[in-house]
């Protein structure tokens, strides 16, 4: 009798089905978001790394010096751009991304596509020279002198060097990377409850990988970058709304659409 109801409710049972079964979800997920970063990232990081010995030399980097600062700008514009269109096809592919309505969709890329792009910068920069991967070669702050905002530009190199000292692997990389995107804090998100959900079990899903890692301490450090980011990308606000101002031409009818769309 007492062997039967033992066998009839057994709270072991509960575990093994439900245990198992989210542990799978969670490496399911933390699956989705790495391949989507892996085959959203242009570059994989051996290709990187053969490609450090290019520097620009002295007479390049006079050539991007000698722009003009609109011409810069909008030269980066287009580079920033592409890379967003990349930053757009991993949201995509962010397991529940899709199931939020097209508006919570276009405001949570409208504040953190930028952000993702700075945290991706970092597997394109190199910590022994500070430069970053840009235009086929490694270049230096000095680079983009003609942009006149020097300040934006050392942050934004300060904050990769920072990111790149935390050495994170790819797999990390990724499941950070969707954190900042899926942000239930972003202004005008007519379904913050159901971002809550999605940005919920990113997060578990982080912190799963980092403790199977043995970097638990990691986490913590994250999110002390992810306040760095939203200064750095309320900077990079500032900067454009300045340079439109001052060439208003060049910002409604050179810049890349979807550059004007996410950011003006
Ligand atoms: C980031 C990672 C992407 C590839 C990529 C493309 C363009 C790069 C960007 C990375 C890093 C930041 C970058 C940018 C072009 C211009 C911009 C170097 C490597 C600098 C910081 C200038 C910003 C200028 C604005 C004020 C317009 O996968």
């Amino acid at each position: 009798q007492d062997l039967m109801a033992l066998h009839s409710y057994n709270p072991l049972d509960d575990l093994y089905n439900h245990y198992p079964h989210s542990l799978r979800n969670i490496d399911e997920l933390c699956a989705s978001i790495v391949r989507s970063h892996r085959e959203t990232s242009q570059y994989r990081l051996e290709e990187l790394q053969a490609l450090r010995w290019k520097v620009f030399s002295r007479e390049e980097i006079q050539v991007y010096q000698s722009k003009t600062v609109d011409e810069m700008w909008q030269h980066c514009a287009v580079r920033l751009t592409e890379a967003v269109q990349y930053v757009v096809e991993f949201a995509k592919h962010i397991p529940g991304f899709r199931m939020l309505s097209q508006n919570d969709q276009i405001a949570l890329l409208k504040t953190g596509s930028m952000e993702v792009v700075l945290v991706r910068m970092c597997r394109f920069f190199n910590t022994e020279n500070n430069t970053v991967f840009f235009d086929g070669k490694f270049a230096g702050t000095e680079v983009f002198k003609s942009l006149a905002c020097g300040d934006l530009i050392a942050a934004v190199f300060d904050f990769a060097h920072g990111l790149c000292a935390l050495k994170l692997t790819e797999q990390q990389l990724a499941l950070f990377s969707a954190l900042v995107l899926i942000n239930p804090d972003r202004p005008s998100l007519e379904d913050r409850v159901r971002v809550q959900r999605v940005h919920r079990s990113v997060e578990v899903g982080l912190t799963h990988i980092l403790h199977r890692d043995n970097h638990d301490s990691l986490l913590h450090k994250l999110y002390q970058r992810m306040a760095v980011l939203r200064s750095l990308c309320s900077l990079h606000m500032e900067k454009l709304r300045w340079f439109s101002q001052r060439y208003p031409l060049t910002a409604h009818s050179l810049f890349p659409p979807l550059y004007k769309e996410l950011f003006a």
